[in-house]
């Protein structure tokens, strides 16, 4: 259980870019994590440092780390936060601290021989999410596409995992079927998510007609939501829509609009990840699963700031947001105990870990957004899958 010997490599993320992997050497295990990397970032998520320092940081945090108990997670991060001696890692970088702080857990969890999701969550951790799946995407994902990033489906009449992604994949090979029917060429952007030259309205319009469609096929109710990403579409005074742009009471208008019209059941970042005020506002006029991700960056600090001024009511947990697994538990901690709901996410460039599906047991999140096609994000729905059957008495969440 001792850690051994840390060593960085340098491996490919979905989107062909250059990330790290860390492996963990101890007596009984070897233990590997890769980070992810996102395209849509906050300004305020700890920091990537380039790859190519893997041997530089390898020998700060092989020498931190060789002797310590891969069961003192918290003593860990900590030594990773002091070794680093800033406050968002830009001396070693969140990449390189995330891959080893969930190396460290996987580790731990290997040696016990319990899952990743009972070592983290514990022997309650037991409830599993729903699928938010990607449909249809653009933004930073797919540029020329939608204004909007991400257009997701949440199949809530499923009654298990495993028909919720089939239902999930039903509603996504669908829209690619109206794609074809109206004639529009179609590719896949960075997360899968079906890709054109649509405006949003019309995006909603196929998705709409794909969920009836796949409603009226497998008998499964599915609800829609976004993440507008709308930090990437403000120039610092408009939101701006193509040659549409809104001022911030508009764009509030615009969501609550959106809202009542698809009957939204989650909106992700509809305001600039400055405007907490205008996030309160909204979220106090709707019925909706409103969920700060560049306003919150999986930071403590952030939700306080959200939580004081009734900023949202759920928060988007990506782990390299943060830079160690204590930092991203604590920000789960703080999130439930002010009645927030917990939405797990992928990055939009990932690889073939599997650990967040673990997590997103182990935090009791709501919803695990990790796309619906493609092998890196796959990966993750079927090791739910596989949960799901061994589990002995699965149970979904209650949205
Ligand atoms: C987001 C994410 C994942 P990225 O905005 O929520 O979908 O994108 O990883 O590019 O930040
Ligand atoms: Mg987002």
């Amino acid at each position: 259980m001792i850690i051994e010997d840390v060593h960085y490599r340098i491996v490919f993320d979905s989107r062909g870019n250059e990330t790290v992997e860390c492996v963990l050497f101890t007596s009984d295990v070897v233990s590997r994590a890769i980070a992810p990397s996102g395209a849509s970032k906050g300004t305020y998520e700890a920091a990537v440092v380039d790859p190519y320092k893997c041997e530089e940081v390898e020998e700060k945090v092989s020498k931190a780390l060789i002797g310590m108990s891969v069961f003192d997670q918290e003593e860990i991060d900590k030594t990773l936060r002091e070794l680093d001696g800033t406050s968002n890692f830009s001396n070693i970088g969140g990449n390189f601290a995330i891959s080893c702080s969930i190396a460290v857990a996987k580790a731990a969890s290997n040696i016990l021989g319990i899952p990743l999701y009972t070592y983290v969550g514990g022997l309650f951790a037991r409830e599993i999410p729903y699928p938010l799946g990607n449909v249809i995407g653009g933004g930073k994902h797919a540029e020329g596409s939608t204004s909007i990033q991400e257009f997701l489906v949440i199949p809530v009449g499923a009654k298990s995992f495993f028909e919720a992604q089939k239902v999930n994949t039903a509603v996504h090979k669908n829209v690619k079927k109206e794609f074809s029917r109206r004639g529009i060429f179609a590719a896949k952007g960075d997360e899968g998510a079906w890709a054109a030259k649509i405006s949003d309205e019309e995006a909603f319009e196929i998705l709409q007609n794909a969920i009836d469609s796949v409603e009226s096929e497998l008998g499964v109710k599915v609800r829609m939501g976004i993440d507008v990403a709308a930090t990437e579409l403000w120039n610092g005074e408009k939101y701006v829509y193509g040659s549409r742009k809104l001022s911030k009471e508009e764009q509030i208008a615009y969501i609550s609009k959106l809202i009542e019209d698809y009957d939204l059941l989650y909106v992700e970042d509809p305001l600039q990840e400055e405007d907490f005020e205008g996030f309160a506002e909204l979220t106090a006029q709707v019925k909706c699963m409103i969920c700060g991700d560049d306003l919150f960056v999986t930071n403590t600090e952030r939700i306080k700031k959200g939580i004081e001024l009734g900023a949202a009511n759920t928060v988007l947990i990506k782990p390299n947001q943060v830079g160690t697994l204590t930092d991203t538990y604590n920000a789960v901690k703080l999130a439930k105990e002010n009645g927030y709901d917990i939405v797990v996410s992928h990055r939009s460039g990932e690889t073939e870990d599997e650990a967040l599906a673990h997590l997103s047991i182990a935090f009791n999140a709501k919803l695990i957004k990790t796309g619906v096609v493609g092998g890196e994000r796959v990966v993750k729905l079927n090791e739910l899958i596989r949960i799901e059957e061994m589990m002995e008495n699965p149970r979904m969440v209650r949205l």
